[in-house]
């Protein structure tokens, strides 16, 4: 008997096809619901879901692409990765990390153009799609958004922690690989150094713009938001806020830009339904979410 991957939800994205499995040429939606590591706040493992729900009550169109997901190229929804509880979170990580593994299985990513926009979960959850991406694209960018450089080798013993994703794909970059981050206002001297030393950080939100729109049109892009990214005064509902963050017009201009450039996967991570009551949180994630799904619409073909 074939072990079960995915779990599916009360409620699929609004707008969302059901798929067991990822569909070639199109956008897959899956989540990815573990907080195993997180040192700070826990909650992130219910955000999938949360974001579903609201989709359901916000309106379906984006002023600021204009383009509607009712109208736009169909997606899909393959529920959530399985994510064990057996009290030993690296082995819990590394079973959800097998069951992505299963699910991708031999499949083409740049052949097939199999698209995967990612809800955390906290940010180590990423690891397991960024690096099956950079093996696919040996020209891929990533572009890291986050309060937090997620530089450090390990922390508090562990290597793939959430402050430690980006170092661990790191690990996974070829020659032809690129790293661009923004909005990092946090982290050790030794981060800082290291980012000085690699340019790996934009200087401002028009640099990381330019640096966008730069880029060859079909040069694949893999976009990491974590949403500390923003000021927790407009999303406070992460495990681990920081002050001097970035708004929401930020993420719209860089949305605007990505809009017309080849991204291949996105995933939005740690998103703490229950650190913000008011549920003002999830809206506004919700709300980056479906900016993005917009964002991977092509006009010609199928290829979302
Ligand atoms: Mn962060």
């Amino acid at each position: 008997m074939t072990e079960a991957l995915l779990h599916l939800p009360k409620r699929l994205y609004r707008t969302a096809r059901p798929a067991l499995q990822p569909q070639l040429h199109s956008l897959n939606m899956i989540g990815f619901g573990f907080d195993g590591t997180a040192c700070f706040r826990k909650g992130t493992a219910i955000a999938p879901d949360a974001i579903r729900m609201v989709a359901s009550d916000i309106e379906s169109y984006s002023p600021y692409l204009e383009l509607d997901l009712e109208e736009t190229t169909p997606f899909y929804d393959l529920g959530n990765l399985i994510v064990g509880q057996s009290g030993d979170p690296h082995q819990d990580f590394l079973a959800a990390n097998a069951r992505f593994s299963a699910l991708a299985g031999s499949l083409d990513f740049a052949g097939d153009g199999i698209k995967f926009l990612t809800l955390g979960g906290e940010h180590s959850i990423s690891y397991p799609f960024i690096t099956r991406y950079l093996q696919a694209f040996p020209d891929l960018v990533l572009l890291h958004l986050d309060a937090h450089a997620d530089l450090r080798d390990e922390y508090q013993g562990y290597h793939y922690s959430h402050a430690s994703i980006i170092r661990r794909c790191l690990d996974h970059f070829g020659p032809g690989h690129q790293l661009l981050q923004f909005g990092i206002r946090s982290g050790t001297k030794d981060e800082y150094a290291w980012m000085r030393e690699h340019q790996t950080l934009a200087s401002s939100l028009d640099a990381f713009v330019a640096f966008i729109e730069g880029l060859p049109a079909r040069c694949p892009i893999y976009l990491t938001l974590d949403l500390d990214y923003f000021d927790p005064a407009f999303l406070p509902g992460t495990g681990t806020p920081e002050p001097g963050g970035q708004d929401f017009f930020s993420f719209v201009r860089i949305v605007q830009a990505l809009r017309h450039k080849n991204m291949v996967a996105a995933d939005v991570v740690e998103l703490s339904p229950p650190v913000d009551a008011t549920g003002n949180s999830d809206v506004f994630a919700t709300k980056v979410v479906r900016e993005l799904i917009l964002a991977f619409h092509r006009e010609s073909g199928n290829d979302q």
